[in-house]
């Protein structure tokens, strides 16, 4: 471990880590400690920019790509070497925690910060990047921005998707640009698919497991692979009093006889599958009418990719022989396969916790982030911190200062290894 991995690592200012995320935490904050932060809305403005500020105020390079997803840059002594990347995303689930995705951005700024305040240079540039809409609650799929980022689908295929009130994602993006072009004196334009030398993300675990081991960091070897569906179901509303049951066409009474059939298929005695119907929409939504649609979705996981695919291709027959009167339409948004994190970043987020004197453990991610497109791109690795009880995805997320302190000094020691490499 050289001596300006560690000297970066010491210079991290844990108490400074803790007042930006507290700032962060008061953009769209929400009562029981979390935050609401959808993807190109307002709150996310302000959040990228209180970002540039940063960047503003140490003159750090500023770059944006067409999705919105904004770069940091603080350069290195080979300005052409392509560089070494971190960070995470800023937009939140609607009743989100005040560590996931943040977080990541965060650790990496304050990794730019130390080394500004340690006085090192190291050999290639290093960046933060914040990545646009990483969870997809207001538009689906979730890691849009750096899955279009990476080349996995264009921009044109997701610019027409819609959130609940109508409002085109072409148009929030608009006004999410323009708001951080007025936010930076210079903005330059960052293709997609800039491969960097290696790209690490900081992040909570979102689960149970390093808490329970009494761990503080978490190398992570690879992401399990998911699928998302969204499934229509069209029937006829008609007036609850007078429409006899027989002749029904009920969407909401068919569509829950999918979401059992589909739980039955996801049953696994070994709790390894994950399946999950976050979202249900009736329409008309009256208590006395019969519904006459229904939308829901599915969020499917699993680490093993043959047993993702067999379950991701049951779900549209498993939903059409539950249809008895009514119309389905079911779309897959999203195909991810299972990801495993390059051999050397593991390596050295290991070598780097065990030469900062911290316990650590491998272990897979079963939470998806956008590491997992940027695996397709180049060198990727995770640092995972510990998060209470493993709760995530509410506003009762929480994290311990000395553990995601400890994790932005991990992070620092393997970015300035990365970027001497
Ligand atoms: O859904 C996920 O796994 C991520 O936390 N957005
Ligand atoms: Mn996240
Ligand atoms: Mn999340």
């Amino acid at each position: 471990m050289r001596g300006p991995s560690l000297a970066a690592a010491a210079a991290i200012d844990g108490d400074r880590l803790q007042d930006r995320l507290a700032r962060f935490a008061c953009i769209g904050a929400i009562p029981g400690n979390g935050v609401n932060r959808a993807a190109f809305s307002a709150e996310d403005i302000r959040a990228r920019e209180l970002l540039v500020g940063y960047a503003v105020a140490r003159g750090w390079d500023i770059a944006c790509d067409p999705i919105g997803n904004l770069f940091l840059r603080r350069g290195g002594l080979e300005p052409q070497a392509p560089a070494v990347l971190t960070g995470s995303h800023m937009d939140s689930q609607p009743r989100g925690g005040r560590f996931d995705g943040i977080y990541g951005v965060l650790a990496g700024v304050e990794v730019l910060e130390a080394l500004d305040a340690a006085g090192i240079r190291t050999r290639r540039p290093i960046e933060v990047v914040a990545w646009s809409n990483e969870e997809g609650g207001r538009f689906a799929p979730c890691t849009m921005g750096s899955m279009v980022h990476a080349g996995a689908r264009s921009l044109d295929e997701v610019l027409d998707i819609r959130d609940a009130q109508g409002v085109r994602l072409a148009d929030a993006l608009s006004d999410t640009l323009a708001a951080t072009r007025a936010a930076a004196p210079a903005v330059i334009h960052r293709p997609f698919g800039l491969a960097p030398a290696a790209y690490v993300e900081a992040h909570i675990e979102q689960g149970p497991v390093l808490e329970t081991a009494g761990c503080p960091i978490g190398v992570v070897t690879g992401i399990q692979g998911m699928q998302w569906f969204e499934i229509e179901v069209e029937g006829e509303s008609a007036h609850a009093g007078t429409a006899p049951l027989s002749t029904r066409r009920d969407a909401l009474r068919e569509a829950l006889s999918m979401i059992a059939a589909l739980q039955q298929l996801a049953a696994d005695p070994q709790d390894v599958t994950r399946f999950t119907v976050g979202r249900l929409r009736v329409s008309p939504d009256s208590p006395n009418s019969v519904p006459g649609h229904v939308l829901f979705t599915v969020d499917l996981r699993h680490p093993d990719a043959d047993t993702l695919a067999r379950l991701g291709d049951a779900v549209e027959p498993t939903c059409r022989a539950q249809a008895r009167h009514c119309a389905v339409r079911v779309r897959r948004t999203l195909a991810d396969a299972p990801v495993r994190f390059a051999a050397h970043v593991a390596d050295t987020v290991e070598r780097s916790a065990r030469a900062l004197g911290l316990p650590s453990l491998r272990l897979p991610s079963g939470a998806t982030h956008d590491a997992l497109y940027m695996a397709s791109l180049c060198p990727t690795g995770m640092v995972f911190v510990p998060c209470e009880r493993g709760i995530s995805h509410n506003e009762a997320e929480h994290a311990d200062p000395a553990d995601l302190t400890a994790g932005a000094r991990v992070l620092a020691a393997t970015l300035v290894e990365l970027a001497e490499r």
